[in-house]
């Protein structure tokens, strides 16, 4: 059978960390649909830092678990913090192309059970972080870019460690995971633009099993 993405281009972050170029591109019109619909039920909001700060994205979630932060720090958390409610059920589709593209990566059977969804609007920013709050770190986390295009960070295991500087646009999905699962990586401030199908924002999902 032909496939597409074959021809799509692959950039090697690291040992088990890969960029592939416009794997979304497919499905970006449905995923920008299944984001509003989320975000209708599951307001994005800015959440509080343990620190105190509060943070320059704004994020929702869906899933059975959704990532949240306040001031009693970092957890995953069933219900939205907002409402009471339930996280909105994460879409067939959703999980359907991030269990494929793991897959394509070396990851085979990928099942998340909780995507954190990122609006970033001109000038929102995510500083370098390690992503930790998940129970098990063999597993991958598998990220989608969509909208405004970023500078994101990647680094290494030292929070000193000099990241790379790589840029993601609408249609990009990272997988990463293995021995690059606690890389430090963030996202420079977000520079304005007007995208023709996500308008002056960036949405970024994050896919991850937390449980
Ligand atoms: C973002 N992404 O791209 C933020 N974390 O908006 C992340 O923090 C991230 O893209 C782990 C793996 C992939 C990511
Ligand atoms: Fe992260």
């Amino acid at each position: 059978m032909l496939d597409l993405f074959d021809s799509r281009e692959r950039v090697v972050l690291a040992d088990q960390a890969v960029l592939m170029r416009g794997r979304a591109l497919g499905v970006d019109e449905a995923l920008l649909a299944a984001i509003d619909a989320i975000a209708g039920r599951a307001p994005f909001r800015r959440m509080v830092t343990p620190g105190g700060f509060e943070m320059s994205v704004a994020m929702t979630n869906c899933g059975r678990v959704g990532w949240v932060t306040d001031r009693t720090g970092y957890r995953y958390a069933p219900r939205d913090p907002a409402t009471g409610e339930p996280w909105p059920e994460m879409p067939a589709a959703f999980a359907a192309l991030a269990h494929d593209a793991a897959a394509e990566a070396g990851f085979a059977d990928f099942v998340p059970d909780a995507c954190l969804v990122n609006c970033y609007e001109p000038g929102a920013r995510l500083s370098l972080h390690q992503d930790k709050d998940e129970q098990d770190y063999r597993h991958p986390v598998v990220s989608v870019s969509l909208g405004l295009p970023a500078t994101f960070q990647f680094g290494g295991l030292k929070r000193s460690d000099r990241p790379l500087k790589v840029s993601l646009t609408h249609g990009d999905v990272v997988v990463w995971g293995g021995p690059s699962r606690l890389v430090f990586h963030g996202v420079l401030a977000l520079k304005d633009g007007d995208h023709p199908l996500a308008g002056r924002r960036r949405l970024n999902l994050t896919f991850r099993k937390a449980l």
